[in-house]
């Protein structure tokens, strides 16, 4: 399996986020991605693989031009070890810029280009160590530590060459990918995330959103309660998977975050170290080419065994009932 990242994603380093008027630490930090790749690389899961560039041309069919240039811009004209939350183009105070985020940004997007270009080479399973993350970047806003939507740009650069299915199960809503693609019967969105009443972004991933127009039933949302157990959990991603399984995509790109483990700092269902293989296995078992790419996730602690036993489930061959197997 190919593992694509870009070192810039040191570049991007927050010095704060602010909540609700309160500078907290930053929780989408750097380190997240070190402790990934050396947990990685010590169990030797892998192929290593940088980046290569793309055109912009991909990044402008889902971003607005004016919005990818004010990022540009700003980032530029910020000083080192400064930070600007601007006043355009923000849609809350969890994505502020430093003079390495637009770099670092557009990397992860390379990041993830790079992994669906391997899928168009014939891989089966590509994943993409992108960072910052990108499922709440929408066509002209940054928000929820995203500024571009990597997950969107690689599914709609796919989709010249047939149906795409994203599955997000990054602990949030998607509300950037799930407007990137809300008009379009081509791209399947399917997402299991904390019930958007309680949780980040407060105010999509509900049940009544479906699509609009020809892409009326092609997104699928399905907001859990934070109490949910994992075989419960397991449950209702088999009943994604199987939507998934009947739109016969020819890719599937998943927006993986894992902030869904048990005590991670923002999000958390009852998820263990060991769940995240089973979650693995059941995606391989559609056996549809598939690109993983990387979203949340703030247990730094645990991140390292997350994304092993994770990559172990993406490597075993598909199985069918593992149900058993949860505690
Ligand atoms: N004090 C992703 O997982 N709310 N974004 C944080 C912390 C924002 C999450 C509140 C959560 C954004 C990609
Ligand atoms: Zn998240």
């Amino acid at each position: 399996m190919y593992i694509i990242y870009s070192q810039k994603y040191k570049l991007h380093n927050p010095p704060f986020e602010l909540y609700d008027g309160v500078r907290e630490s930053y929780a989408e930090k750097k380190e997240r991605i070190d402790v990934i790749l050396s947990a990685l690389k010590k169990n030797r899961i892998g192929i290593f693989e940088k980046p290569s560039n793309f055109s912009l041309k991909y990044l402008n069919r889902i971003h607005k031009q004016e919005y990818v240039h004010f990022l540009k811009d700003r980032c530029e004209n910020i000083l080192p070890n400064d930070f600007l939350f601007p006043s355009y183009f923000l849609r809350d105070t969890y994505a502020p810029l430093v003079r390495g985020t637009y770099k670092a940004a557009k990397d992860a997007v390379n990041v993830a280009l790079t992994g669906a270009q391997k899928l168009l080479e014939g891989e089966s399973v590509v994943y993409s160590l992108c960072r910052p993350p990108g499922h709440h970047a929408e066509y002209n806003a940054m928000g929820g530590y995203c500024y571009f939507n990597n997950a969107a740009v690689a599914a709609d650069y796919l989709a010249h060459y047939g149906k795409i299915a994203i599955l997000d199960i990054d602990f949030h809503h998607g509300n950037g990918t799930q407007s990137s693609f809300y008009d379009r019967d081509d791209i399947l969105y399917v997402s299991l995330h904390a019930d958007p009443r309680f949780k980040y972004p407060y105010i999509s991933g509900f049940i009544e959103e479906k699509g609009r127009g020809i892409g009326f039933g092609y997104t699928i949302n399905y907001p859990l309660q934070l109490t949910i157990t994992n075989q419960q959990y397991l449950d209702i991603l088999k009943k994604a998977l199987s939507k998934i399984k009947a739109f016969n995509p020819k890719f599937l790109v998943v927006s993986a975050g894992f902030d869904t483990y048990k005590d991670d700092p923002i999000g958390g269902f009852q998820m263990t170290v060991p769940f995240y293989e089973i979650i693995a296995r059941h995606l391989i078992s559609l056996s549809v080419p598939t690109l993983i790419i990387q979203e949340g996730g703030y247990s730094v602690e645990k991140l390292g065994d997350i994304a092993v036993s994770f990559s172990k489930g993406l490597l075993n061959r598909p199985l069918n009932t593992i149900s058993k197997e949860v505690k």
